[in-house]
């Protein structure tokens, strides 16, 4: 079992290995057929490797009508051909989350918060490694709270850290604390940068990410139906997390960089902030402000595709 965990991390490690996507779990091997339950797929009823061997990059982001527009939005940007209006949803047997392919990318929704991320990503990373998918990167496209920006800038993760901005998630296994670091692929943030330098109306900056386990007391909202600190303390906290380098705030960063990071995939955060956290709690901004401020992050991460495949 220990050499077995440690191959991935271990400097013996050879390329081969590095571009599969990795399970780090012995005992998926032993399975005769793996159900992916919360997508309504499994390897014995759906053929993997020919439904998604193909699969290149994939978006992960909270809303399943976000993700759909963006399958349709990157329909268009690839040039595919076919009607976008009529990709079809590959989890329509669940309502649990929503999946698209267009070409050589997957759109994913995931749900609010750890949990929900994290279980979708068990079975994301199982289905990319059933189908025997090769240099994958991914990508978690979202919105936050940005402190210290103006609304409407796209932050570029460079550490997603936890409420104490500690570049670490901790995950309970059998009732004991298991600690995984959050470091995501330094050289993917630097080509988003690069992309999003290329681009006009998209503000974007490199920084720290905190992830909180609730988007009202856990951010430091004065407006929930709970509220058990002063607001002196919030602008103290949020003056630290500025001084600790974070500049956004959501709620799934840190699981998704530690799951990706132990199964050896590349992986970015790119989320757009709705608002200065320095100024206000309510997202007060009109709908087709916030329905612009959304489409930053998949203009950026359908720019980096494009490059990636040569289409710029
Ligand atoms: C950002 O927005 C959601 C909360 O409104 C949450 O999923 C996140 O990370
Ligand atoms: N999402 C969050 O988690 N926090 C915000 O403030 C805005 C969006």
């Amino acid at each position: 079992m220990t050499s077995f965990l440690v191959k991935c991390a271990g400097k013996d490690n050879n390329e081969y290995l590095k571009q599969q996507v990795q399970v780090k779990n012995p005992y998926l091997e032993t399975m005769e057929e793996d159900i992916l339950y919360h997508f309504s797929l499994g390897t014995k009823t759906h053929n993997l490797p020919e439904m998604f061997g193909d699969i290149k990059f994939v978006c992960v982001g909270g809303s399943a009508n976000r993700m759909k527009a963006f399958a349709q939005f990157i329909h268009q940007e690839l040039k595919m051909t076919g009607n976008p209006e009529e990709i079809r949803d590959i989890c329509e047997g669940t309502d649990r989350y929503c999946m698209y392919k267009v070409g050589p990318v997957l759109s994913v929704s995931h749900g609010m918060g750890v949990p929900s991320i994290s279980i979708m990503l068990h079975e994301l990373i199982k289905l990319l490694h059933h189908a025997h998918c090769r240099d994958v990167v991914l990508f978690r496209l979202g919105t936050s709270g940005g402190i210290g920006l103006a609304p409407g800038t796209v932050v570029v993760t460079e550490k997603a850290v936890d409420h104490s901005f500690r570049p670490q998630f901790e995950q309970v296994v059998l009732g004991k604390v298991v600690t995984r670091s959050t470091e995501l692929d330094e050289g993917v943030a630097a080509e988003l940068l690069q992309c999003s330098s290329e681009l006009q109306n998209i503000p974007t900056v490199i920084g720290n990410t905190m992830c909180t386990h609730d988007f009202y007391e856990g951010q430091g909202r004065l407006d929930g139906a709970l509220c058990s600190f002063s607001p002196e303390e919030k602008q103290e906290y949020l003056r630290k997390a500025y001084e600790a380098g974070v500049r956004n705030i959501e709620m799934e960063s840190t699981v998704f960089a530690a799951m990706c990071r132990v199964c050896c995939l590349k992986a970015a955060v790119v989320c757009v902030t709705l608002l200065n956290r320095f100024e206000g709690d309510q997202i007060s901004s009109p709908h087709d402000v916030l329905v612009e401020y959304q489409q930053r992050p998949q203009v950026l991460v359908s720019h980096f595709i494009k490059k990636r495949l040569g289409q710029i």
